[in-house]
Parts: structure tokens; C-alpha cells; sequence
């Protein structure tokens, strides 16, 4: 039974949840953007160099993939495009195809038992069995292609501009489009990628970094440095554009022409970039701290505000018995 009196102290109870639940909203959380990283501060590394391979220079690599202890290299110009599978400890050209001379080769990823090679300006990704390198099929796609990589379901592809296409990998089919943001501003003429974990590695056309772009977000949360690896006095075509990844081993990076290709990791980063997980930097814990500051805070002002009123309802001599019996003060 619901007496005038319990009426009255629910609604007073409700008030103070109400607004205790009010003020740990309006505690601020940690400043964080929807994948969880820091709204700001990109973190920047060196590549350090594990090993040093060598690395056909007649290759003008377009794209550098891993899968099960193989590594595929896709080359581009005119004429001289082709898909490659390399030695990856003495960079041995063990097999090759040639592309149409029409064709110039760009990305390549691999999915399930096919290697898929973009094209720049043909609009033709090839489906090549991994095996025999035998063309099993073809998609077809609007605009240009640079760089490919394969994360589950899906393909991220690179068209020289700061945007990636996300496809279904199974059909190539668009999913959507993820913007790519260095400190909130687009990153232009992203090209050779590779999807690691939860990140995609991206080279950047003319510069000398990776960038480790939010697969969700598509905010750069990392910068790696790789000038030091450059050929001396490389010609302005001699760019950075391979990187492939594998898990056990480390990151490979190589360029067009370039002579040698490396191994290596990323300095000041935990073991494995896959499963990579940073500690809290001076930001969030401050943002933390606010956010537990507000939750003590809302928890006094629920234990003392919540005495002021049953204070208050005493002084009416409202009371409210389990049975709901309404007594006045002094009855007990
Ligand atoms: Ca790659």
C-alpha cells in the first residue's frame, strides 16, 4: 500500500538520484576520441633496423605483402609492372608475372588463397591465386588505385588522396569511406598500406613516415620516422613505399629502387604493434582524476543532501514504516 507519505519520500529520493546522477554526468570524462585514443597528442617513433635485405632496385614498389612466411612484392611503370614473390631473407626474385603493358601495378593484399593487385588508372584490381599465380577473376572500380590491405572482411584502399575506401573483401564492393586525420587536419596522398591489428601503416607519397592511421577513427595516432633509411642521394622517384608485416618478426620497409629492404620495429613501442596497447599518457590521467574527483563528490552530495531531506521530512513528522502505517513523531 502506497500511503501520501512513502509518495512523498520517493519523490524526494528521486530528486537527490536525479541530481547525483546529473552531476556524474557533468564530471568530465577523459578526453578521448570513439576508439579511445587521446583527442591530441600523436606520438612519434624511429624505425630501428633489425635486419638489412636485399632488395631488387630495377623494383619500382607499389606493394609489399606477408602471408604465411611469404612475401609478394607488386611493382608498377609502364611496361615493367609485375607481381613478384621474394625470398624474404636474401630479397631473391623466386617468381613473377608480368601485367599488360596498359597496366601500371599498385597495392596488393592478400585474401584468403588470392592475391589481389591494384591497378593506377585501369580501374582492374587482379585475383591471382597465391599458389600458381594464375589470374582466377578481376573486380572492376571507379577512379585511381595506389595502395590495398586486407583486415578480416574487409579491404582498405588508397587513392592518393587523404581518404581510404573500405571494401568488402569477398566481392570488392564499397562499404564505406574512412577520412584519414593528422591532428585533426586530412592527410593527403596516402599510398602503400598495411593493416596491422587495429591500425593501418600507411606511407604518405613524398615523405619519409609511416603513419599509423585508427582503422575505426582514421586519426593518426603514430608517426614513424623513416628518413634515416633512405638510399644517399636517392633520386626524387626513390620514395618509401612498401611496408608488410609479420607478426612473429617485425615490420618491413622498403622503397621504389631502392636497394635494400629492412626489418625492424619501431622504437620505444611494446614487442607486438598487433596487440599493442599504450599507457596512459599525463592527459588522460588528469582526465581520470576529474572524472573520480566528480564521482566522490556527487556520492557526498547524495549522502549529505540526502540526510538534509530526511531531516526535513522528520521536522514534518512525516514518517514511512515498512507496513506503510503514517505516524507522527514521538509515536514510536
Ligand atoms: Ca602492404
Amino acid at each position: 500500500m502506497i500511503t501520501g507519505g512513502s509518495v512523498t519520500f520517493l519523490r524526494n529520493h528521486a530528486l537527490i538520484l536525479a541530481a547525483t546522477l546529473l552531476l556524474m554526468v557533468a564530471a568530465p570524462l577523459p578526453n578521448a576520441a570513439s576508439d579511445g585514443h587521446p583527442l591530441t597528442g600523436v606520438d612519434y617513433y624511429e624505425f630501428e633496423v633489425n635486419q638489412t635485405i636485399a632488395h631488387d632496385d630495377s623494383a619500382f614498389t607499389q606493394g609489399l605483402a606477408i602471408h604465411e612466411g611469404r612475401m609478394y612484392e607488386s611493382t608498377g611503370m609502364f611496361g615493367q609492372s609485375e607481381l613478384r614473390e621474394i625470398d624474404m631473407e636474401t630479397g631473391e626474385v623466386l617468381r613473377f608475372i608480368s601485367l599488360n603493358e596498359s597496366e601500371f601495378g599498385e597495392g596488393l593484399a592478400v585474401v584468403g588463397d588470392e592475391l589481389i593487385q591494384l591497378t593506377w588508372k585501369a580501374g582492374v584490381a587482379h585475383r591471382y591465386s597465391i599458389e600458381t599465380f594464375e589470374e582466377v577473376g578481376n573486380y572492376t572500380y571507379e577512379g585511381e588505385g595506389w595502395g590495398l590491405c586486407a583486415k578480416g572482411e574487409l579491404l582498405y584502399m588508397s587513392n592518393g588522396t587523404s581518404t581510404l575506401t573500405l571494401r568488402n573483401s569477398t566481392d570488392f564492393t564499397v562499404v564505406r569511406e574512412l577520412n584519414v586525420t593528422l591532428d585533426g587536419e586530412p592527410l593527403d596522398r596516402l599510398n602503400e598500406l598495411e593493416c596491422v591489428g587495429g591500425m593501418i601503416y600507411a606511407n604518405v607519397w613524398y615523405d619519409d613516415s609511416i603513419y599509423l592511421i585508427s582503422s575505426d577513427s582514421g586519426a593518426v595516432w603514430d608517426v614513424v620516422d623513416c628518413s634515416a633509411l633512405f638510399p644517399e642521394e636517392a633520386e626524387s622517384n626513390q620514395v618509401l613505399n612498401g611496408i608488410a608485416y609479420e607478426p612473429d618478426v617485425g615490420l618491413y620497409v622498403t622503397g621504389k629502387y631502392w636497394q635494400v629492404m629492412y626489418e625492424g620495429s619501431m622504437r620505444e613501442v611494446a614487442n607486438d604493434p598487433a596487440e599493442w596497447q599504450e599507457p596512459l599518457d599525463d592527459d588522460e590521467v588528469a582526465g581520470w582524476l576529474i572524472f573520480l574527483i566528480g564521482l566522490i563528490a556527487a556520492a557526498l552530495t547524495y549522502l549529505l543532501w540526502g540526510k538534509g531531506f530526511d531531516s526535513l521530512t522528520k521536522s514534518r513528522g512525516v514518517h514511512n514504516p515498512p507496513d506503510g502505517t503514517v505516524y507522527s513523531e514521538g509515536e514510536e
